[in-house]
């Protein structure tokens, strides 16, 4: 551990820091959290990334870095200082930690947003006080209630934005119980998605498995009803320790992947549910993204074409989803984090990509090997902007 701690700007509720603090843990970095609603993340870290965002991440130097798959690649790539590296070395192991990155990031706002904002006789006690200690400005000391609801508010219509209405809240749950079922069938004999260690794609579950779905009172009481095991990865996902003795003879037990970049059964059905759950938005996505840039053409390279140069959404686009049709809010950082899949797999011999495609293959996955946009997402001054057109 390095003697001044990291600061990791996030709050308990949010769902992005959920995956940076997992990780910070199990790699036993040495930070503490300030919440966004601290004098320095108001006047010093929004000016700086432009936008009211966490996570951010401070550096005993003064750097700052916005975004989870920044702060763990800085970590990963410049810092070094993981336990073991979190990307596996092998191809089809690496191209799934990738397909968990995009999944655990974007994959269960559904149920995340659902199970958080639509039982407020369970959780709004809990969700008032949660977000008056780490949300709500200090300033406003006494107007906690209406700046809660303003707040939530604003969280009940992004719960819309990801399709969550009443339409769709019976297939969020019976869908979010399979999940629970499939996770929980992998964790049998497994500790990990991989094996016998975290990596990336555990780190992105914990971001909606952990705030929302864990923390919060309603979801909670469902993973310890039907689903413990999946409550007991998450406890051991956010310990320093290797909280994980029921997999393991002795201490010294070797924490390994599945040898022979083999996958398990039990997740080549997680990655089937991805297939169902996911597969078909983020297609409908990267079309309507490829008609909306054909249409923007004065699009200047190096922004994001929108006014609001910290805007996050470009449209909102419909699409089958479990027989019946919703509309979700299109955002480029989900191409951003597609082309990290599709980099990896592009960095891999022949032999290589023709197993991650077979392995794809067999998930009813292979076409998010191809789902391109016609301009690259990139990342600059922390935000995310259009490449020039391929
Ligand atoms: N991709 C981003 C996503 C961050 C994100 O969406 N964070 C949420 C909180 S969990 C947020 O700050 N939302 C802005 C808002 O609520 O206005 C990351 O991992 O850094």
């Amino acid at each position: 551990m390095s003697d001044s701690p990291y600061i990791l700007y996030g709050g308990p509720v949010s769902l992005y820091t959920g995956k940076v603090r997992s990780y910070l843990r199990k790699n036993n970095i040495n930070f503490i959290e300030v919440h966004p609603n601290s004098e320095r993340y108001l006047k010093h870290i929004v000016p700086t990334v432009g936008r009211w965002i966490m996570p951010c991440l401070e550096t005993p130097d003064g750097r700052i870095i916005q975004d989870g798959a920044d702060i763990i690649d800085f970590f990963d790539n410049e810092v070094k200082l993981s336990q073991f590296p979190i990307r596996p070395t092998t191809p089809v192991h690496r191209a799934v930690s990738h397909l968990f990155e995009i999944f655990g990031g974007e994959g269960l706002l559904r149920p995340a947003m659902h199970y958080r904002w639509n039982f407020d006789e369970q959780n709004i006690a809990f969700l008032e006080s949660e977000f008056s200690i780490s949300v709500i400005p200090k300033m406003t000391e006494g107007k906690e209630q209406i700046n809660f609801a303003r707040s939530s508010g604003r969280m009940r219509k992004a719960a819309v934005t990801f399709g969550v209405g009443p339409h769709s809240e019976k297939i969020i749950e019976s869908s979010f119980a399979e999940w629970l079922e499939l996770f929980s069938a992998h964790l049998a004999e497994n500790a990990y998605l991989l094996g016998n260690r975290p990596t990336l794609g555990d780190y992105c579950l914990m971001g909606p498995m952990w705030a929302h779905l864990f923390r919060d009172p309603a979801p909670t009481a469902v993973i310890k009803k039907s689903a413990p095991r999946v409550g007991r990865w998450v406890e051991r996902m956010s310990t320093y320790e290797q909280y994980d003795g029921e997999y393991f003879e002795t201490p010294t037990a070797p924490r390994e992947l599945v040898a022979n970049d083999a996958l398990p059964d039990t997740l080549v059905a997680m990655m089937h549910y991805v297939a169902d759950e996911y597969l078909p938005e983020i297609t409908a996505h990267v079309e309507f993204a490829n008609n909306w840039l054909i249409e923007q053409t004065d699009l200047v390279t190096g922004t994001n074409g929108l006014p609001d140069p910290g805007a996050r959404g470009i449209g909102k686009t419909t699409f089958a989803w479990r027989g019946i049709e919703i509309e979700t809010a299109v955002m480029p950082y989900r191409f951003w984090l597609l082309q990290r899949l599709h980099d990896a797999v592009a960095a891999c011999d022949a032999a290589s990509q023709t197993a991650i495609r077979a392995a794809f293959r067999n998930a009813g996955l292979e076409s998010i090997l191809d789902l391109r946009t016609i301009r690259r997402v990139e990342r600059a001054n922390h935000l995310e902007v259009w490449g020039p057109l391929l």
